[in-house]
């Protein structure tokens, strides 16, 4: 009886044919034994087929409005509890001044995120929203992760739906991909086992991207997961956007142990950079509907970050100010990269580079004032 071992031509084969790779070409790809740079060439194929020689970038600014979460997911040095002395919250002062500070240096996007606050109704979230947009509309808000619109859903008992047309109709733009961490329970219960699980979290990415709002989303890979567990997350995204269409990039996340419970007490280091490679590569891979893989230079670092460009990634995420999740975390990533260095990085990978807003418009800045912008014409793929 013929065998169905996957082999490196196999999937070569595939790849070349554009037919969807299998749960054991994902872990054949993962093993140790196949080599890196070979995943990378096939990695590299669907990249320039999709993104050609083009690297995007936007310009964007993060703002965390609370480390203070109900939630003890044991990966994060960011959260405090209620009364720890690290918490903090910010006011509509401090949160208005943010969105200034943002279009003051050019930013087309808020990446917004935060704890769970355990005294803080749905409202607060809302108006957070409403207040930025409503101060600087040209501001693309992407806000609140399915762990996050999870949360709104227990304290408003209202369905997702209803939540995210409020959401939207304050302002949100659209959803980042943070909460996914991994999605099987083996993992999910050790990590995290208090939140919003696989279900939820896709059931909520589903709504939105039915009503309209596009979503990133990510896997946090390198600590007690395996490779069957990574390859079964690619695989759940993989077939909610066969469904919808409506997750624009996949950010592969690297474990970052330091200040962590999970880090410390599994003994966990930080994946390698071959490590960090062979993700990017294998999500470019499986992932064969998601348009853009992202390599968030904030976590990889920059050289591996670029050397991610030739591994399947097509975007770097942005100039990011006020990161606060890695660097608690242990990141030792700069603050933040101008568009001048960004460019230089990109270039020097071999790539194009090409600023984007959130949604994938391409952005024109005027060229006496680059801090003045318009949104132009979608971008388009090049096998859509
Ligand atoms: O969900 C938390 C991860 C995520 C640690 O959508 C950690 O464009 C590593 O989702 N080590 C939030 N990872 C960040 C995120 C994100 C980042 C950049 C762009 C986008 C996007 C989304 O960070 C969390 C969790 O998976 N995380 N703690 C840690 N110690």
């Amino acid at each position: 009886m013929a065998t169905n071992t996957p082999t490196l031509d196999s999937i070569a084969r595939k790849v070349e044919d554009g037919e969807r790779l299998s749960m054991d070409d994902g872990l054949f790809l993962y093993d140790d034994s196949t080599p890196l740079h070979e995943v990378g060439q096939l990695a590299n194929l669907v990249r320039e087929r999709i993104n050609g020689n083009v690297a995007y970038y936007n310009i964007n600014t993060h703002l965390n409005p609370t480390n203070i979460c109900v939630y003890r997911c044991n990966f994060c040095a960011f959260r405090a509890d209620l009364r720890d002395p690290r918490g903090y919250v910010m006011d509509d002062e401090q949160i208005l001044a943010r969105g200034a500070e943002a279009v003051d240096n050019g930013c087309t996007e808020i990446h917004i995120v935060g704890g769970l606050h355990h005294q803080k109704k749905f409202d607060w979230y809302l108006n957070l929203v409403k207040i930025l947009h409503d101060a600087y509309p040209q501001l693309h808000l992407k806000a609140w992760t399915g762990v996050e619109i999870n949360w709104f859903e227990f304290l408003t008992r209202q369905p997702v739906r209803i939540i995210l047309e409020q959401l939207r109709e304050a302002g949100l733009g659209s959803m980042p991909g943070g909460g996914a961490e991994i999605f099987h329970p083996e993992v999910r219960d050790r990590i995290c086992e208090h939140k919003s699980d696989a279900h939820n979290w896709l059931n909520i990415h589903r709504t939105a991207h039915d009503v309209g709002i596009k979503t990133n989303c990510t896997m946090l890979y390198g600590h007690i997961e395996n490779a069957y567990h990574r390859v079964d997350h690619l695989i759940r995204l993989r077939e909610l956007q066969d469904q919808t269409g409506g997750f624009q990039t996949f950010i592969p996340l690297a474990f970052h142990p330091e200040n962590t419970e999970l880090g410390e007490e599994n003994n966990i280091k930080k994946p390698s950079s071959l490590m960090d490679l062979r993700t990017v590569a294998i999500s470019r891979l499986m992932l064969d509907n998601v348009p853009h893989i992202k390599a968030y230079w904030i976590m990889l670092g920059i050289g591996t970050a670029q050397t991610a460009l030739s591994y399947g990634a097509d975007d770097l995420d942005g100039t990011v100010r006020h990161e606060l999740i890695y660097h608690d975390a242990g990141a030792t990533t700069p603050e933040l990269l101008t568009v001048d260095r960004l460019e230089d990085l990109i270039r020097e990978a071999g790539r194009d580079p090409v600023e984007r807003d959130t949604v994938y418009n391409h952005v024109h800045r005027d060229a006496e004032d680059p801090t003045k912008w318009t949104t132009g014409e979608p971008i388009a793929l090049q096998n859509a």
